[in-house]
């Protein structure tokens, strides 16, 4: 197999990390970002030699940061092949009338502004190259609604969407742009979205068969495997243990 540069962000845990896992088995070269150094340094450490990884510690919200990231990449790292905009995060899970606006606003500088700068600042080597493909973390939650999802939902479809526009701008290139979309799977987020309440976080998977890391990891290395003519668009995938459920109705009390 031909050795890949792939930039994934939010490496640090879950789809990420299990992304790095996969990627490295195969001998690709791996630049893996995220605000914590220490679970990166551990990762790059079980990683052994497997594959040669370069670590950045970056917040995808500091726009200076991403493009100081991109732009001061080593040599052997500077082509980038394949960008995962996988760091992203829920917040609470509260009505709209009650949430707090700083999560909000977390949310919107994390899962768009950071998936923006990322693809941004990486993006123009891949179309003077004419090769590259970007696989962007949404979810369902960016097309079916649900109670508290508000702003987290709102953040993914614009994943989804920003993913399907840049496909309409990179025709003609053979610059590939994926949007994988998963239902429910068992990582940090829950703990992340209940700000370190575990018991609330282990409710949400609690007597389910939930996504791993794992399998997000395999779908995404499925996606970059295809043939360099397959643009895979969306991509959805969800637990045997979840759907959509029912329109909810309110009914007057008699
Ligand atoms: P995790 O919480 O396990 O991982 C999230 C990753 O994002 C961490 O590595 C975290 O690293 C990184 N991250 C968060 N904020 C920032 C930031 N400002 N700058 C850089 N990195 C950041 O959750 P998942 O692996 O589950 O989530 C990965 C993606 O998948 C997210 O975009 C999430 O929305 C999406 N998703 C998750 C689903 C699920 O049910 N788990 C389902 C559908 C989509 P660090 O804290 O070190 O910065
Ligand atoms: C994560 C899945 O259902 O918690 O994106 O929004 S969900």
């Amino acid at each position: 197999m031909n050795c890949k540069t792939i930039f994934i962000t939010g490496a640090s845990s879950g789809f990420g990390a299990a992304c790095a896992r996969i990627f490295a088995a195969e001998g690709n070269r791996l630049i893996l970002t995220a605000r914590r150094i220490d679970p990166l340094l551990k990762l790059q450490e079980a990683l052994g030699t497997e594959a040669e990884v370069h670590i950045i510690p970056l917040d995808v919200r500091d726009r200076e940061a991403v493009q100081g990231a991109v732009e001061g990449l080593p040599e052997r790292f500077r082509t980038v092949d394949i960008l995962i905009n996988n760091a992203g995060l829920a917040l609470g899970l509260e009505p709209a009338h009650r949430v707090d606006l700083d999560d909000w606003e977390t949310m919107v500088d994390t899962n768009i502004k950071g998936v923006m700068y990322c693809t941004r600042f990486v993006l123009p080597g891949m179309v003077a190259r004419n090769h590259g493909h970007i696989v962007n973390i949404s979810s369902t939650a960016g097309d079916w609604p649900y109670p508290g999802g508000n702003v987290y939902g709102g953040t993914k479809a614009f994943v989804t969407q920003f993913s399907r526009n840049l496909r309409c701008d990179l025709l003609g290139t053979r610059v590939r742009v994926s949007c994988i979309q998963p239902g429910m799977a068992e990582t940090e987020f829950s703990a992340v979205r209940f700000k370190g309440d575990s018991d609330k976080a282990a409710g949400v998977y609690q007597g389910t068969e939930p996504l791993s890391a794992d399998d997000i990891a395999e779908t995404v290395r499925w996606v970059t495997c295809q043939p360099p003519h397959v643009n895979v668009n969306t991509l959805e995938l969800m637990s045997i243990d979840q759907t959509w459920g029912p329109f909810a109705i309110h009914r007057k009390q008699k």
